[in-house]
């Protein structure tokens, strides 16, 4: 999962991005990557049943661009939109902190709205050029309409990720990295006091907005420090603040509900590993994943829920018991599933 973050200058992306990424330091053009690996429980409880060599978490890629949008018009430079067509999830950082060197005013309402109304600016100009060329090709059909509800949606102001398109429509945009059809997390980066202020309560909790639109709060230098802490410095410095874990985590979990991803899980004496999916994925698209020859190839799934084998301790247990169930390409995978995919190539 590729998560750009983006928003106005000085606005602490650099800072909210050390905070998510602690210790990146990989750059391609004008952008610095991060990579993590998801915390996940499941893969330290497999690992002590199955003792692998190899321990693979799922890894999320922060992407923090060298450029902002700017505060006049609300306009990004051509390199930055570029780099966030390439994200599977947008991070709109707003400023609710005092930055001394802006002259500009705390106001996070109008960054959002300034924010949203250049997604829709950008994917209008694109869709307008398309729906032209479409016509001058005489091209029939539910592109063609898509197309058109598209340029219908961004020309009445809404955002195309609240639009409802089928998985089906949504084939039909492929390739073109539409901005506002991405999933959006709006993250207010609070300074100390407005954590604590009950007026920014709203900000600072995670809350559904619209549909594929999430906003939580953090208060980003103070989470950038947490995340250099060694691990029972970072626990009793967060206890103090009252909080209950590091913000990265809550973050993760909002973009893992925000894309609707869940992890299905293989086991071993090789590696325990987590496999980031999309809900609603069958057995063999999910066994593609791993290897497209699995896929090809599929015969069938052997799978069990992990909750299974923690409670009996071991597979051969779980064949005793008949837990392990056999399930055809069609099977629609679930979090947590142990997974041992039979294939021939
Ligand atoms: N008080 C306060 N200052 C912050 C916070 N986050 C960032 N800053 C400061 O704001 C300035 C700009 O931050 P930076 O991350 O470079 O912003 P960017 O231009 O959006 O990448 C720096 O001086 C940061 O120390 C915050 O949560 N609270
Ligand atoms: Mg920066």
């Amino acid at each position: 999962m590729r998560v750009g973050i983006c928003g106005y200058p000085g606005t602490g992306k650099s800072t909210v991005f050390s905070a998510l990424a602690p210790g990146a330091s990989g750059g391609g053009k004008g952008v610095t990557f991060g990579n993590i690996k998801v915390p996940d429980e499941r893969i330290d409880q497999l690992a002590a049943i199955f003792n692998p060599k190899k321990k693979v978490y799922a890894e999320i890629t922060f992407m923090d661009f060298a450029g902002s949008g700017r505060l006049d018009t609300g306009a990004f430079p051509a390199e930055v939109v570029q780099n966030m067509r390439n994200a599977d999830v947008l991070v709109h950082v707003v400023r609710v902190f005092d930055n001394p060197v802006l002259a500009d005013p705390i106001d996070p309402a109008r960054d959002e709205a300034r924010f949203n109304d250049e997604l829709l600016l950008l994917d209008l100009s694109v869709l307008e050029r398309r729906q032209e060329r479409m016509r001058k090709e005489n091209r029939k059909g539910r592109e063609v309409e898509v197309n058109d509800a598209c340029v219908n949606q961004l020309s009445e102001g809404e955002p195309l990720r609240a639009l409802g398109l089928s998985e089906d429509d949504l084939a039909t945009l492929t390739g073109i990295q539409l901005l506002s059809l991405k999933p959006l997390i709006t993250l207010y980066n609070l300074s100390e006091d407005a954590w604590e202020d009950p007026a920014h309560a709203e900000r600072r909790a995670f809350r559904e907005r619209e549909p594929h639109h999430v906003s939580l709060g953090l208060c980003g230098s103070l989470e950038a420090d947490i995340a250099e802490m060694e691990p029972d410095e970072q626990g009793e410095f967060l206890e103090s603040l009252g909080l209950s874990e590091p913000a990265r985590h809550e973050f993760i979990r909002a973009a893992y509900s925000l894309l609707d991803y869940m992890s299905f899980l293989t086991a071993g004496p090789d590696e325990c590993r987590a496999w980031p999916i999309r809900r609603g994925l069958s057995a063999r698209k999910a066994a593609g994943k791993i290897h497209s020859d699995i896929e090809r190839g599929f015969i069938r799934a052997e799978v069990y829920q992990i909750g299974d084998l923690l409670a009996h301790g071991s597979e051969a247990a779980l064949k005793a018991q008949g837990l392990v169930r056999l399930e055809g390409k069609e099977y629609v995978m679930q979090d947590g599933d142990v997974v041992n995919f039979r294939f021939n190539v």
